[in-house]
């Protein structure tokens, strides 16, 4: 159960028990809305900072202007939510949850409704498991396929969408797995139910290019960037099934799940069955780079002092 002292809604922070909306909500029957979810981390120069938080407000206004809902206030205003809410609830790390969505008013699938913001945060540690950082998790591709870019907007992170998620991830824990990985509607491999997968072979890195159904990841782009800065060569092209059976490494990149190393696929080993060299050092620079560790990266990090 999550639990905080405050969280910003509708312009203000408001104490978090206060924070209701009504079973009316239009949001909550047709799933009309935008998120991002945003992680703040501790520096190693014993402050907090924000990683990446002016990409993630940015896809989060990219994504009401595709599904045409629009957010009352500037993205600066909200950029500026995520760090109020960080500091009241004195949180040196943790997720943050900014969602925008069709409020209550009339029913319809098309009706126009006001349009409520929040912002939420909480402390959340590694979405796949400590263990799964670490050792690497197993996953399975999943019955279900990611929705075609002709049914989702793949560039716009909409909550009702996640339906599709919520099958998969479902389907592969009661199966016994830890992850759902998604093939699109030709059958090439998409991305995890809730992250963006990258594949190395001999070397090279693969990750299926952004005109696939994938979400353009904010992790995903800075693992592009963190590998063409450790001169890992890669390139991003789709990919079939098999290709994850044979790779030698394997691992989901997203906010939540950060850099999660994939030890096994469809009850086959992958490579040794352990974090590669390559996961290894992106994962490690990965880490480096939130915690203000990497001077090159600093430009992405907003840093705030949790304690007021
Ligand atoms: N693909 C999907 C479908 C996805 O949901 C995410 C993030 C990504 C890729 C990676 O994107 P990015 O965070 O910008 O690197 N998934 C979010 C929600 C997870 C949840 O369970 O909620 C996240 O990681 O915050």
């Amino acid at each position: 159960m999550i639990k905080a002292n405050t969280l910003f809604m509708d312009g203000k922070l408001v104490p978090f028990d206060l924070a209701e909306v009504h079973v009316l909500t239009h949001a909550l029957h047709y799933g009309i809305g935008v998120f991002e979810g945003i992680r703040a981390y501790k520096t190693a120069d014993g402050r907090s900072a924000v990683f990446r938080l002016r990409e993630h407000i940015q896809r989060l206004y990219d994504s009401a202007h595709i599904l045409m809902i629009e957010i009352p206030f500037p993205p600066e205003r909200l950029e500026e939510a995520c760090l109020e809410v960080l500091r009241s609830n004195r949180l040196p790390a943790g997720y943050i949850r900014p969602l925008a969505f069709t409020g209550a008013g009339a029913l319809g699938v098309g009706a126009q409704n006001p349009i409520q913001v929040i912002v939420a945060a909480w402390p959340w540690g590694a979405y796949l498991s400590e263990d799964g950082l670490r050792r690497g998790i197993r996953a399975k591709v999943s019955s279900f396929s990611r929705l075609h870019v002709n049914v989702s907007m793949v560039r716009a992170k909409i909550t009702g969408q996640y339906v599709n998620s919520f099958l998969a991830t479902r389907e592969a824990s009661l199966a016994g797995y830890d992850e759902a990985i998604l093939l699109d509607t030709d059958g090439y491999v998409s991305e995890g139910a809730g992250e963006n997968i990258f594949v190395v072979k001999g070397g090279v890195m693969r990750t299926p290019p952004l005109s696939s159904a994938v979400l353009a990841g904010i992790t995903r782009d800075s693992v592009l960037r963190i590998s063409r800065d450790l001169g890992v060569p890669f390139v991003e092209e789709k990919f079939t099934r098999d290709t994850m059976y044979l790779a030698d490494e394997l691992f989901l990149t997203g906010t939540a799940a950060e850099v999660t190393p994939v030890r096994e696929v469809d009850n086959r080993r992958i490579g040794k069955g352990e974090p590669g060299p390559v996961t290894k050092r992106i994962q490690d620079v990965f880490f480096r780079a939130v915690r203000g560790e990497e001077p090159k990266y600093r430009e992405w990090l907003t840093a705030y002092e949790a304690a007021s």
